[in-house]
């Protein structure tokens, strides 16, 4: 059966490979560790399954460093274990997503071996080259997000190339119509293979300023990202490309087209480092020709559970002639929301916990659940000797980077917590989220990855939640937030308890009495699902 809608209000969960399960024994997440754990995915009621990257890559990024978008890397199985576990994923109902970091490539691709070599090789112009100044120095101010100038000087060609990220990921010169055909024809590879549909690495980042403008000067050193103050005395982003340039929208559309080859494809864009915050994305998923969705980094980025802040988000979102929505409150790039928006008090609260994945799963849109949010992990701290990740290990000690939402899924109380049987994994198994695992949930009627399952199966049930209309009510408290999804003439009036005290509240006339962190979802002026019954 045809349904290109599948996507609309579908809850995608997102797969960081290296550290779902291991089934070789070498401490490294896998392919064919996932297959295992099919079934458990399944189990939680979840459309899609997003898998971070797998593909051959010298890991410098763990993964967004590609050396070859056609061929598995061997440290997470083969190509066959890839057909064997979509083939299993979609006996199971589940669709697959894929990753596809397509802004730049590892420096070990093949197209950037070639070239480098010289400036008149076949794909000299594949990547962004430039002279030097004429004093030797780089050809403007542009700084790489993950730190240092954007720039690395070439000995053999005598020029520089560009990259927003680390020196060997080298940036796709994207204004090339070779390269972009040549990209495209990598999508196909996956389409043809049988993949639902892509997320779409930095999608805003595909294509840079062609004059090579300086950036301006930043007017006063203020945190940039993550409340860290990023050591860069310009603005990264204004020249390197701007969030709606006409050539990128063009390529975009290529991209949307084809998809549409194909039944039932999707895409979801990343569109990071957008400084319009609130309304991310729009200019990349407006009409029937862009990418399906955009995620949207509103609500991974808050500190708080905050009403006005959910609410806002989501509304300035509608406001803007976007397409349609896409949230989530974690991935393997940002701290874990337990832990972001639970504080020291509430990280390990199972009611607080709940009550996030009622809210998450509840908002208009497609939602994106990060492996481990069903059992509530918290953010792993991991010591500076085992960091891992290039842009922690950069700005540590002022931001210890992205491993602490990384580290290895605790699937039982075992001493390798069930992810390997190797004696050490590539990132620490985290002590404080061994006692969550996933053994010790299944016996655990009242554990969140129970709630999961049991409201993912209420929320299919009712059709306002997956795809119906959203309204907000005045709470007159930030702690608490309500609204009604309607679809088809079914109303379902959804409030969300977002402090730990009992309250009583009159919201649209009804009268509503929550406990402290209870989601609440009301039919027909009747409870009929609480998260804390
Ligand atoms: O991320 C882009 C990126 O750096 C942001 O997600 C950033 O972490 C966020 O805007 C902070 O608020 C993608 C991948 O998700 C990331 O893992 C890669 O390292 C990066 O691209 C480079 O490919
Ligand atoms: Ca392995």
């Amino acid at each position: 059966m045809s349904n290109n809608n599948w996507w609309r209000g579908a809850v995608i969960y997102q797969i960081y490979p290296r550290s779902f399960k291991d089934s070789n024994n070498d401490g490294i997440g896998d392919l064919p560790g996932i297959i295992e754990k099919l079934d458990y995915v399944a189990s939680l009621g979840v459309d899609a399954i997003w898998l971070s990257p797998f593909f051959k890559s010298p890991m410098k990024d763990y993964g967004y460093d590609v050396s070859d978008y056609c061929d598995v890397d061997p440290m997470f199985g083969t190509l066959d274990d890839f057909d064997h576990l979509i083939k299993r994923a979609h006996e199971l109902g589940i669709k697959i997503i894929l990753d596809l970091v397509a802004s730049h490539t590892s420096d070990q691709h093949t197209w950037f071996l070639e070239s480098r070599e010289d400036r008149t090789n076949d794909k000299a112009d594949w990547y962004v080259w430039a002279d030097p100044k004429p004093d030797g120095s780089p050809p403007n101010n542009w700084q790489a997000f993950f730190g240092g100038p954007s720039w690395s000087y070439n000995v053999r060609r005598g020029q520089y190339y560009m990259h927003n990220f680390l020196e060997s990921q080298p940036d796709l010169n994207m204004h090339n119509p070779a390269v972009q055909d040549a990209i495209l024809a990598q999508f196909k590879f996956w389409l043809d293979r049988g993949v639902d549909g892509f997320r779409l690495d930095v999608a805003n980042c595909y294509m840079h300023d062609p004059l090579l403008r300086d950036n301006p000067p930043v007017d006063d050193p203020k945190p940039q990202f993550f409340n860290v103050d990023f050591p860069t005395p310009f603005t990264m982003q204004d020249h390197i490309y701007d969030f709606s340039r006409p050539e990128n929208i063009v390529f975009v559309k290529r991209i949307r087209a084809l998809l549409d080859q194909y039944d039932n494809r999707m895409s979801v864009a990343e569109i990071a480092f957008n400084k319009d915050g609130l309304g991310a994305g729009a200019d990349y998923t407006r009409g029937n020709d862009r990418f399906h969705t955009a995620y949207n980094f509103s609500l991974i980025s808050g500190q708080k559970a905050s009403a006005s802040y959910i609410r806002d988000a989501l509304e300035a979102y509608a406001a803007s002639d976007g397409g349609w929505p896409s949230w989530a409150f974690s991935n393997h790039d940002v701290v874990r929301v337990a832990t972001r928006w639970g504080g020291a008090e509430n990280t390990d609260n199972p009611a607080f916990i709940k009550m996030l994945i009622a809210l998450l799963t509840s908002l208009r849109g497609t939602v994106f659940l990060y492996q481990g949010e069903e059992l509530g992990l918290p953010e792993a701290t991991v010591p500076f000797e085992k960091l891992k990740d290039p842009w922690g290990v950069y700005l540590y000690p002022k931001w210890q980077g992205r491993d602490g939402c990384r580290t290895p899924i605790p699937w039982t109380n075992d001493a390798m917590a069930g992810f390997t049987g190797a004696a050490d994994t590539w990132l620490p198994i985290a002590d404080g989220q061994k006692p969550l695992n996933v053994a010790a949930q299944e016996k655990d009627p009242a554990s969140p990855l129970h709630f999961t399952r049991t409201f993912l199966r209420w929320r299919k049930n009712h059709a306002a939640l997956v795809s119906g209309t959203i309204t907000f009510h005045d709470t007159h408290r930030d702690d608490v937030l309500a609204f009604t999804r309607t679809h088809d003439g079914q109303a379902i009036l959804c409030v969300f308890n977002m402090g730990e005290e009992p309250v009583d509240l009159t919201i649209n006339s009804q009268p509503v009495t929550l406990q402290g962190f209870e989601a609440q979802f009301s039919v027909d002026g009747s409870v009929a699902f609480s998260s804390n019954p």
